[in-house]
């Protein structure tokens, strides 16, 4: 078994084709070299200053670095990229009627780092297994969430490249995993993993002399809490600032018809009578609102 890797002219068709099937796939070279190094540079100064993981999980060995909207500039086109946000669209939408921007992430895994516990990303909103052991969680046939891991440096099976269990989002969620099930996602720098919020994976071992950089951005359905706190990593001054299909996906507009509306002090202030998120960035939506 191993993970299909697409060109980078495939469409978003030929994505939702594999990642039906099996839960994952790789498109190859996708970012421009000078993207990447525009990358680089953005994010070379946040990695030196993340602190080393706390838990065991998440790894000693291991760099994570969150609030990348805010932080880092150059990541914000690419959490907008048309193929990986299509894809994303296209697969969430049976679930919802928007989707959001749910984590922003650098995983930065250091020499010597063991493998993560293998997992689905889904459990995050409560379920069973593999370490999220929990009440309640979303009934299977909904998929909660689509995944985006770029590669910053090539990956590699001993630097540490994601493992996957092609075919596991079709699983029953008690189903263990044999060993020979697992395949690594290794593709070249500026290439991308797609997978689901219901395939199980998890950061391979680093058994390399170098540092695993991988850029993890994930989406979700605008319905669900996201996991992590986009208002909060991205607070309103950075978000006006932010393009209008960006600041949707943090979640600066409705998920649907009223969900989300907002009255802030400002905009009470100025006796805005429609509550969208929009206002409090100092726009006008888009589009008129069904609340309207
Ligand atoms: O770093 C990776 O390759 C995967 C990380 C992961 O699955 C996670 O942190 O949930
Ligand atoms: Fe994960």
């Amino acid at each position: 078994m191993s993970l299909e890797t697409l060109g980078p002219d495939c469409g978003v068709g030929d994505i939702l084709t594999v990642i039906k099937r099996d839960g994952a796939c790789i498109v190859a070279d996708v970012l421009s070299s000078e993207t990447l190094a525009g990358l680089d540079e953005g994010v070379a100064p946040l990695i030196e200053r993340t602190a080393l993981g706390r838990l065991e999980w998440a790894g000693r060995k291991t760099k994570r670095t969150s609030g990348l909207i805010a932080l880092c500039p150059p990541c914000r086109p690419i959490v907008t990229h048309p193929l990986v946000l299509g894809a994303a669209n296209e697969f969430l939408r049976p679930y919802c009627e928007k989707i959001q921007l749910n984590l922003t992430q650098l995983i930065t895994i250091l020499p010597g780092q063991g493998a993560q516990p293998l997992h689905r990303d889904r459990f995050v909103w409560g379920g069973g297994g593999d370490g999220f052991e929990g009440a309640g969680t979303l009934p299977k046939h909904i998929e909660p969430q689509f995944n985006a891991i770029w590669a910053l440096t090539d990956f590699t099976a001993e630097n540490g490249a994601t493992q996957v269990v092609p075919g596991s989002n079709e699983w029953d969620f008690a189903r263990e995993t044999e060993p020979d099930e697992v395949v690594q996602a290794e593709m070249t720098r500026g290439s991308v993993l797609l997978y689901t919020g219901s395939v199980i994976h998890g950061g391979g071992e680093n058994r390399s002399a170098a540092p695993r950089i991988g850029m993890t951005f994930t989406y979700s359905l605008a319905w669900l809490r996201q996991e992590e706190n986009q208002f909060l990593s991205c607070p309103l001054d950075v978000a006006k600032e932010l393009p209008p299909d960006l600041t949707d996906l943090l979640g600066y507009t409705v998920g649907n018809f009223s969900l989300g509306f907002c009255m802030t002090p400002a905009m009470w202030e100025a006796g805005v009578d429609l509550m969208l998120p929009e206002y409090a960035l100092g726009r006008r939506p888009r589009r008129p609102a069904a609340a309207d």
